[in-house]
């Protein structure tokens, strides 16, 4: 099984949209084995985005992401990384399809809502940034035989 980190970003904090957000992910069949709140500093964001640096929008991405609060969860299940990302949807919220977070409830890729590792060498990457492994839990739901054939 595989592993995704996603993260709930500010603006959907600041707009109460991590209730909706969590939903969609729950519901797709993915299945949360770490979560918490949290304000991710100016040094954990220059981390965990450490591919941008020097691109015209890092400085203000960091100051984004380091705004308010936000929600971190690990989600596992087969094919997790790209089950997630195709349930967040492009980048650019214009673009991104109705159907996915992104596309539904964004207007701008500074704005867009939440993030989710792009490949396994990144999710191991920022899984271990934001969780100590004591902080994941691995369990079963009892309908897992009706997500997973
Ligand atoms: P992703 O989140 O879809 O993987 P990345 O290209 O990895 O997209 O960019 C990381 C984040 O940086 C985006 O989610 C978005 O918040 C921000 N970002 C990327 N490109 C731009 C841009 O052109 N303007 C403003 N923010 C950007
Ligand atoms: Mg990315």
């Amino acid at each position: 099984m595989e592993r995704t980190l996603i993260i709930i970003k500010p603006d959907a904090m600041q707009r109460g949209l991590a209730g909706e957000i969590i939903r969609r992910f729950e519901a797709r069949g993915l299945r949360i084995v770490g979560m918490k709140f949290m304000q991710i500093s100016r040094e954990l964001a220059e981390k965990h985005y450490a591919e941008h640096v020097g691109k015209d929008f890092y400085e203000s991405l960091l100051a984004y992401i380091t705004s308010a609060p936000v929600i971190v969860m690990v989600l596992e299940g087969n094919e997790a990384i790209e089950a997630a990302r195709g349930t967040i949807g492009k980048t650019n919220p214009i673009v991104a399809a109705p159907g996915t977070i992104r596309g539904d409830l964004g207007m701008e890729t500074g704005r867009n809502l939440v993030h989710g590792s792009d490949k396994p060498e990144s999710a191991e990457r920022e899984v271990s940034l934001f969780f100590a492994p004591g902080e994941l839990l691995s369990w079963q739901r009892d309908t897992e035989r009706w997500i997973f054939e």
